[in-house]
C-alpha cells in the first residue's frame, strides 16, 4: 500500500502514540492461548502459541486507519500470514467447498468478534501478529496475539485471536451489529457507517422535544436545526449530522458523538464532558464557553490543516472554553499548537 496517502477525512497520530480502542483486556487470560480453525473446514486445527511462534515469520509495513478518523502509517507488525495458519502441512486449503466468509472471534467476555468475505482475506494477506514495532504485542494492543488486516478500518483487526471460523454466510461482527459500524470497512470508500436505524417520524419527535437522552440516534440528520437547551447526555450520536445546528447550553455529558459532523454549529456553553468525540468534526464551531473536560479526543477536528500545517475554518474558543490538559495528548501536534494559542483554560 502506498504510504505516502491517507484515506480521505484521516488524521495522523503523534509517531509515539498508539491509542487503545475499545476492549483493553482479553477474558480467561489464565487458561493456555490456543488459535482454534474450525466450521466450514476439511479438517479443525487448533495451534498454540508455541506451534504459532515456530511457523515461518513474516515482517510487514502496515497503514492503521481507525474509523474515528486517526492514522498511523507503516507500522511494523509481525507474525504469521492468515493464509499460512489455514493450510494444512502440505499446504493445501483447510476450507471445504461452502467456505465464504472468515469469522475472527475474541477471547473476550463479550466473545467480540468481527467477519470478511473469503476472497477478500485472501486478497489483503492478513497477519496473525504477534508483535508491532520489535516488541512482542503488549495486552491493551490485544497480545499475546491478534489479527491485523491491511487495507480496511481497524475494527476488522480482532485483538486475543481464539478462533477463526469458515462460514457459508456471514455473521456480522460485535462493532457492526451494535455500534452501526460498516460491514465493508474500506477506508478508501469511507465505508465507516450503515445508515441511520430511526425512522423518520421518530426522529422528528425527538428532534421537536429536544430530548435524546440515552438514545440511539445512529447518522441522526439535524443539519441546521434549532436545538438549543438540547437534552443528550449520554446519548449515542455517532456519524449526527448536528452542521449549522443551533445547540446553545446543549448537554452532551457522556454522549458518543464519534464522528459527529458539528461543523459551523453553535456550541456555545455546551455540556461535553466525558463525552466520546473521536472523529468529531468542529470546523467553524463556536466552542465559546463549552466544556470539553474528559471528553475522548482522538481524531477530532478543530478545523482543517492544510499542507503547510496550518489550521483553517478554524473552531471558535477562548479562556471560557475548557479542557482537561492530558486529553490534548490525543490530539495531532497542528490541533494542539493551534489550540495552546487559543488560551483556552487547561484543568
Ligand atoms: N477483541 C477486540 N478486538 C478489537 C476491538 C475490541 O473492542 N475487542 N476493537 C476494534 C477496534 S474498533 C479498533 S480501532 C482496534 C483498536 O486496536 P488498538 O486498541 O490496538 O488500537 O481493535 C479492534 N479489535
Ligand atoms: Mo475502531
Amino acid at each position: 500500500m502506498n504510504s505516502k496517502s491517507i484515506p480521505p477525512n484521516q488524521q495522523l497520530v503523534r509517531r509515539d502514540c498508539w491509542p487503545v480502542v475499545g476492549e483493553r483486556s482479553p477474558g480467561n487470560s489464565d487458561l493456555p492461548w490456543t488459535i482454534t480453525v474450525c466450521g466450514q473446514v476439511l479438517s479443525e486445527r487448533c495451534v498454540d502459541l508455541g506451534d504459532l511462534t515456530a511457523m515461518p515469520q513474516t515482517t510487514r509495513c502496515i497503514d492503521v486507519h481507525c474509523v474515528t478518523r486517526w492514522s498511523k502509517l507503516q507500522m511494523e507488525f509481525e507474525g504469521v500470514r492468515f493464509a499460512e495458519l489455514v493450510a494444512d502441512s502440505n499446504g493445501q486449503p483447510l476450507w471445504n467447498r461452502q467456505a465464504r466468509f472468515v469469522s475472527f472471534v475474541a477471547r473476550s467476555t463479550r466473545s467480540h468478534r468481527t467477519s470478511l468475505p473469503l476472497e477478500e482475506l485472501l486478497e489483503l494477506d492478513p497477519l496473525i501478529a504477534l508483535k508491532a514495532d520489535g516488541e512482542p504485542l503488549s495486552v491493551e494492543h490485544g497480545g499475546p496475539v491478534r489479527m491485523v488486516v491491511p487495507g480496511r478500518y481497524f475494527y476488522k483487526s480482532i485483538k486475543w485471536l481464539q478462533r477463526i471460523e469458515f462460514l457459508s454466510d456471514d455473521r456480522l461482527g460485535y462493532w457492526e451489529s451494535e455500534a452501526g459500524y460498516h460491514n465493508g470497512a474500506d477506508p478508501w470508500k469511507q465505508q465507516r457507517y450503515i445508515a441511520a436505524s430511526l425512522s423518520k417520524q421518530d426522529a422528528a419527535r425527538l428532534i421537536r422535544e429536544r430530548d435524546f437522552r440515552g438514545r440511539d440516534l445512529l447518522s441522526l440528520e439535524a443539519r441546521g436545526l434549532d436545538l438549543e437547551n438540547l437534552h443528550a447526555a449520554n446519548s449515542l450520536l455517532r456519524n449526527a449530522d448536528l452542521r449549522n445546528a443551533s445547540l446553545r447550553r446543549a448537554e452532551f455529558q457522556g454522549a458518543n458523538l464519534s464522528n459527529a459532523h458539528l461543523q459551523s454549529a453553535d456550541l456555545r456553553e455546551a455540556n461535553f464532558r466525558g463525552a466520546d468525540l473521536e472523529g468529531a468534526d468542529f470546523s467553524a464551531a463556536n466552542l465559546r464557553g463549552a466544556d470539553l473536560r474528559d471528553a475522548s479526543l482522538f481524531g477530532v477536528s478543530f478545523g482543517v490543516v492544510n499542507a503547510h500545517g496550518a489550521l483553517s475554518q478554524a473552531a471558535v474558543m477562548d479562556a471560557t472554553t475548557k479542557f482537561t490538559a492530558s486529553s490534548l495528548d490525543a490530539l495531532t501536534p497542528e490541533q494542539r499548537d493551534w489550540l495552546q494559542l487559543q488560551s483556552v483554560t487547561l484543568c
